[in-house]
């Protein structure tokens, strides 16, 4: 099952979205278990901002039949903090690490990228622009101009693969995979949640603290599929395809539709080792069909 990604060689395809799985706290519940049967093939970090955050208010999370809304709002101890705390622990990972990196402008995306372009232990990086729970995040990831204006300011600062990751919350997103494979993106990766929103079914006003949310896990299944489908038609980079897989037969739904890897997310909240479950139901698979 192994694949060559960006020049990274990866033992499967499985790999996790950002922000659902804490390796840290993974580690420290589970021991050198973990370590030694780390259920991804690369480690992709929550997102890291320049400055620290404090993320939304509280509550956080609404629980749907079919997955999550989440409105957690980037918490982080910003790049100093990442650098200093987090870097040294997921550098001993057993597998490579991408930092997913985000900013509210090009030139603070430019420093993080300048900054993280220059660790050994930093095997690639995925450029967050469509977080739904930040304004600023929505607006580059769904326009074109600003996704080539932002792969124009940071290409040149690493030799670093640069993974794109999109957002379903466009009305074009083909067209925005296309400008950043034109201005040097490496690979992108899709989806990102879905914009939603859960009342209070007491009080009849928004749940969330954040108001609105990301919606993820087997409710946006299809929408993940038909996105990665449409963008796998528009260009030739390599994708990360992702939104509610939960088995091995949905990660190869991702696959024929064009995915080279794919990144489990919700399904970890309910079972941390879901990633080397749907590694294995995949292998099994595809040793008897045609991927
Ligand atoms: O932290 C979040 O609220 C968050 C992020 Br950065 C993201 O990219 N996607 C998401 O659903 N939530």
């Amino acid at each position: 099952m192994s694949v060559e990604f960006c020049g990274l060689e990866l033992v499967h395809p499985i790999i996790n979205a950002s922000g659902t799985f804490d390796a840290i706290a993974a580690g420290r519940a589970f021991g050198e278990e973990l370590i030694e049967r780390f259920p991804f093939a690369a480690f992709v970090s929550k997102t890291v901002t320049l400055q620290p955050r404090q993320g939304n208010p509280p509550p956080r999370l609404w629980e749907l039949a079919g997955g999550l809304i989440n409105s957690i709002g980037l918490p982080n101890q910003g790049l100093r903090g990442y650098l200093q705390h987090d870097l040294p622990e997921l550098a001993r990972l057993p597998v490579p690490l991408i930092v997913n990196v985000m900013g509210s402008s090009r030139d603070q995306v430019a420093e993080l990228v300048a900054a993280f372009g220059e660790r050994a232990e930093v095997a690639a990086l995925e450029l967050n622009v469509s977080c739904p729970n930040v304004e600023t995040g929505l607006l580059m990831g769904a326009d074109p101009a600003e996704i080539a204006a932002l792969l124009d300011r940071v290409r040149p600062l690493t030799s670093k693969p640069l993974i794109v990751k999109l957002t379903p919350n466009a009305t074009d997103v083909p067209a925005v995979a296309r400008a950043a494979q034109g201005a040097g993106a490496d690979a992108v990766s899709l989806i990102n949640t879905l914009r939603g929103m859960a009342l209070d079914p007491r009080t009849g006003r928004p749940w969330l603290g954040g108001v609105t949310g990301g919606v993820s896990g087997a409710a946006v299944r299809a929408v993940a599929l038909a996105q990665v489908h449409a963008v796998a038609q528009a260009v030739e980079i390599p994708i990360v395809g992702m939104g509610g897989v939960a088995s091995g037969a949905d990660a190869l739904d991702l696959m024929r539709a064009g995915a080279t890897l794919v990144a489990v997310g919700t399904e970890s909240f309910r079972d941390p080792a879901a990633g080397l479950r749907v590694a294995s139901e995949l292998a099994e698979l595809a040793a008897n069909s045609a991927v």
